[in-house]
């Protein structure tokens, strides 16, 4: 009998270690990536045409900036500059409307030390378990866009694509269909080409 349960017990050790190892070499999968073909002129042009003028074509600005790495866009923002004196993000923003899609927009221009650094250290523990603080912030009537917002920012160009997959195992439903019945307009479609 004794023998058995040292069995057991070898064989529940030997079970938690490779969830461990399971879970230590789980890969961080980003859902962003930097563009392998960045020009950092062109998209310049394409923002400023996107702005220029009257009007706005939203889905432009969508394009481009979930399209390129927060290191591309800061090359950008200085593009943007250097071709027409001004301020890309304050063009940007003096363009959009939707607060909500402004947001993510600012967010996404934000070098991605001083993005990290809106968060406090509260914070990064109290939603360090990205798909549940994902949840939460869709959980229940109406929509907490900011804490949504930030989570998506934050989280594409490290590991959202893991992230996604867990959400979808502990929620049952795809992170991206949560989203979509949440949100809606230009909002919608910049969180939905963040998460791909
Ligand atoms: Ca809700």
């Amino acid at each position: 009998m004794k023998f058995f349960t040292i069995v057991l017990l070898c064989a529940l050790a030997a079970l938690a270690w490779a969830r461990q190892q399971a879970e230590a070499t789980e890969e961080d999968v980003p859902t962003v990536f930097p563009s392998p073909n960045f020009n950092a002129v062109e998209d310049a042009r394409s923002l400023r045409d996107a702005v220029h003028g009257p009007g706005t074509n939203e889905q432009v600005i969508i394009q481009v900036l979930t399209n390129r790495s927060n290191g591309q866009r800061q090359q950008i923002k200085t593009a943007y500059w250097e071709l027409y004196g001004s301020d890309l993000v304050e063009d940007l923003d003096d363009d959009i409307q939707d607060k909500d899609f402004r947001f993510v927009v600012d967010s996404l221009m934000m070098p991605f030390n001083e993005f990290e650094e809106t968060f406090t250290d509260e914070e990064k523990v109290k939603y360090s378990v990205y798909e549940d603080a994902l949840h939460e912030a869709m959980a229940g009537p109406g929509t907490d866009e900011t804490l949504l917002s930030r989570i998506i920012v934050w989280r594409c160009e490290i590991d959202l694509g893991t992230v996604k997959n867990r959400y979808y195992y502990k929620y049952g439903d795809t992170l991206a269909n949560d989203v979509s019945s949440e949100t809606s307009g230009n909002y919608r479609d910049v969180l939905l080409a963040l998460i791909k």
